[in-house]
């Protein structure tokens, strides 16, 4: 275990730029599991333990081992190159917690959306919520073990996407694909800016 006071927890001298980037989706679709794959902090997860109650409310069905729900963020941090860290946030992806989502996402350059494929219609209130918000997002499939293996071009149009909107798969567990997704998100974003 490396000490908490080790020098790779602290943001490099060479870094110019910071940016906050929400990492959103719907209950189950992988953002705890993402966040913790590419953070080089430990995240912090506010979780708690499901409760009888928000097991009926909460969809078990798809991940019958997720114990934990997360009720507030996940936070985590990660350089990408010399010059810029990423604070990465994780949503809560239950509606109920919606107030704490709209201000989570005060500030944020960018969101990346993790989707379930196995319920694409899951994400459509969050893609709602960050457009009327004006914040700009690209689209990761995690391709959970087992999920059907839709072509992007039908994923792009069966959730309405805009042309420009970049669409991605990735496994949440693996650090490459994470880091792979987010590099996408950040160049999108770069193209962005005026
Ligand atoms: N097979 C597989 N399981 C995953 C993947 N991503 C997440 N999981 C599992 O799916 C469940 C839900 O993931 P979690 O990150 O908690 O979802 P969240 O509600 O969006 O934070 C957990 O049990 C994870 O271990 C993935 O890419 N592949
Ligand atoms: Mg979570």
């Amino acid at each position: 275990m490396d000490s908490v006071l080790s020098p790779d927890r602290f943001v490099a001298p060479t870094v110019t730029e910071t940016a906050k980037i929400v990492i959103a989706g719907a209950f189950g679709a992988g953002k705890t599991t993402f966040v913790g794959s590419v953070s080089e902090v430990p995240p912090v997860h506010m979780e708690e333990a499901i409760t009888r109650a928000s097991a009926m409310v909460d969809d078990l069905a798809r991940t019958p081992n997720k114990a934990t729900t997360t009720v507030g963020v996940d936070f985590g941090r990660i350089h990408l190159g010399d010059a810029l860290v990423l604070y990465l946030f994780g949503t809560p992806g239950q509606v109920r917690f919606r107030f704490l989502w709209e201000e989570l996402i005060t500030g944020a350059l960018g969101a990346l959306v993790l989707v379930d494929p196995r319920d694409l219609d899951s994400c459509h209130e969050i893609l709602g919520l960050l457009e009327e918000n004006g914040v700009p997002y690209t689209v990761v499939i995690n391709q959970f073990d087992g999920a059907p293996h839709h072509p992007l071009e039908e994923i792009h149009e069966a959730l309405a996407l805009e042309g420009h909107t970049p669409l991605t798969v990735c496994d949440a567990r693996e650090r490459a694909s994470c880091m792979r997704a987010l590099i996408q998100l950040t160049e999108y974003l770069a193209r962005l800016e005026p």
